[in-house]
C-alpha cells in the first residue's frame, strides 16, 4: 500500500532528497515510517513522476551502533537496505555523510574518518551485510553539490574538510545540466554533513561516551538504549534512582561475566561518574528546542571558513530538528529533523533549480490509500 496524501508530498521536480538521522537499531526509531517513505519514493520513480532525482543523501546516524550491535542492525533493518539498492538501480546515487553513531569522532578526526570508516563498512561486510549501497566510496563526511566550469551541476564527496577543494575526493558524478531560471543560475555550492562538527567544545565529553559505546558488548549497548531512548530522553522519565533498581543493575548481574575488567571498570565509573551528567544534558537539550548552539558554532568556527571555500548553502542533521529559515552571514543553513525521537519525520528536496525545500512527512488521511 502506497499513501496517496504523501505521495503527493514529494514534489515532482526534486532532484535531490536528503533525509537523515534514523538510527536503525536504537528505541523510538521510525524505521517503519521511513521504509514507508522509500516505497513513496519507488512508487514515484517506477510512475515516471520523479524523473529528474539524481541522489538520494542520507546526513547521518543511518546506523546506530552506539545502541545496538553490528549483527542484529545487519539483520533488522534489510527490508530498508533493499529499498535504498532498488533506488541505486534507479541509476539514482545514494551517500551517506557518517555521523557520530556510526563511528568514533574522537579527535584527530579529519585525519582518522577514512579509516575509520573501513573498518565501519568492513564490520557490516563480515555480518554478511551485502547490499549494494554499503560501499566505501557512498559513505563519507562531507558532500557538496556544485555548478562545475562546463555549467553542469556535480556532486564530490570528501572524507576530510581539508580536502574539500583540493581534489582529493572521494567520488565526483555529473548530476545534469543547469537550467536556465532559479536560484542555480546564480553562484551555487551546496555543503551537506552530519552536524556533529557542529556541536559546542563541550561537548567532546558526551563524544566520549559515544566512542565507548561503540566497542561495547551487545547487552551494555541495549542497557544504555533503555537508558537514553527509553528513559532519558521520554519526558514522563521516572527518577534515576529507580532506573538503577530496575532493569539495568539485573541485566549488569545477568551478564557479568561478559565483561572483561577493563569493560567492568569503564561500567562503574560510567555509572558512578557519568550517568547523572548525561540526564543533566539531556534534559538541558530538551529546553532547547531549536538549533542556536549549532548554528552558534558554525558563525564562529566554520562559516569564514565555509565562505572562503565559496560555501553558498549547508544541510545539516544531528539534532533532530528540522530548520529553515536561518541565514548566517548570507549562507542560509538547514537542518533535515530526523527519524527517532520525533513527532513527525522530516526530509528535504532540492528542486531541478536547486531551491531548497524542509518538508514533514506525513502518513494522515489514510482514506486515499491506493493499492502499490
Ligand atoms: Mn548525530
Amino acid at each position: 500500500m502506497v499513501n496517496q496524501m504523501a505521495v503527493k508530498n514529494i514534489s515532482n521536480d526534486t532532484m535531490v532528497l536528503i533525509a537523515s538521522d534514523q538510527h536503525l537499531g536504537a528505541r523510538k526509531s521510525k524505521s517503519e515510517e521511513f521504509k514507508a517513505f522509500l516505497d513513496q519514493v519507488i512508487y514515484k520513480l517506477d510512475n515516471e513522476m520523479l524523473k529528474k532525482l539524481k541522489a538520494f543523501l542520507l546526513l547521518g546516524d543511518f546506523f546506530d551502533i552506539v545502541m545496538d550491535t553490528y549483527k542484529d542492525i545487519s539483520t533488522d533493518f534489510k527490508e530498508i537496505y533493499n529499498r535504498l539498492d532498488v533506488l541505486l538501480e534507479n541509476g539514482i546515487h545514494v551517500i551517506i555523510t557518517l555521523g557520530n553513531h556510526e563511528i568514533s569522532i574522537r579527535k584527530p578526526l579529519e585525519k582518522r574518518f577514512k579509516r575509520r570508516k573501513n573498518k565501519m563498512v568492513r564490520k557490516f561486510q563480515r555480518k554478511k551485510l551485502r547490499n549494494k549501497f554499503l560501499k566505501r566510496e557512498n559513505m563519507c563526511q562531507y558532500i557538496v553539490l556544485r555548478k562545475n566550469e562546463n555549467e553542469q551541476l556535480e556532486m564530490i564527496t570528501y572524507d576530510s574538510k581539508n580536502h574539500i577543494d583540493k581534489t582529493r575526493f572521494v567520488k565526483a558524478e555529473i548530476l545534469g545540466n543547469i537550467p536556465h531560471e532559479g536560484p542555480l543560475k546564480g553562484r551555487y555550492k551546496c555543503l551537506f554533513t552530519h552536524g556533529f562538527q557542529f556541536e559546542p567544545e563541550k561537548f567532546s565529553f558526551f563524544a566520549l561516551i559515544w566512542c565507548f559505546l561503540l566497542r561495547m558488548p551487545g547487552f551494555i549497548k541495549e542497557l544504555f538504549d533503555i537508558l537514553w531512548n527509553g528513559i532519558i530522553k521520554t519526558p514522563e522519565r521516572p527518577a534515576i534512582e529507580q532506573i538503577d533498581k530496575a532493569e539495568f543493575n539485573r541485566r549488569i548481574k545477568e551478564n557479568k561475566k561478559m565483561l572483561n575488567k577493563k569493560q567492568k571498570i569503564s561500567y562503574f565509573l560510567f555509572k558512578r561518574f557519568i550517568l547523572k551528567e548525561l540526564v543533566k544534558e539531556a534534559e538541558r537539550r530538551a529546553a532547547i528546542k531549536d538549533n542556536s548552539e549549532f548554528n552558534k558554532v558554525i558563525e564562529e568556527s566554520y562559516i569564514d571558513d565555509f565562505l572562503e571555500l565559496g560555501i553558498t548553502h549547508v544541510v545539516y542533521g544531528h539534532s533532530h530538528t528540522k530548520q529553515e529559515d536561518v541565514v548566517i552571514k548570507g549562507v542560509p543553513v538547514f537542518n533535515t529533523g530526523g527519524w527517532q525521537q520525533v513527532s513527525e519525520p522530516a526530509f528535504i528536496e532540492i528542486h531541478s533549480n536547486g531551491d531548497i525545500r524542509v518538508k514533514s512527512y506525513t502518513q494522515k488521511e489514510e482514506i486515499s490509500n491506493i493499492e502499490a
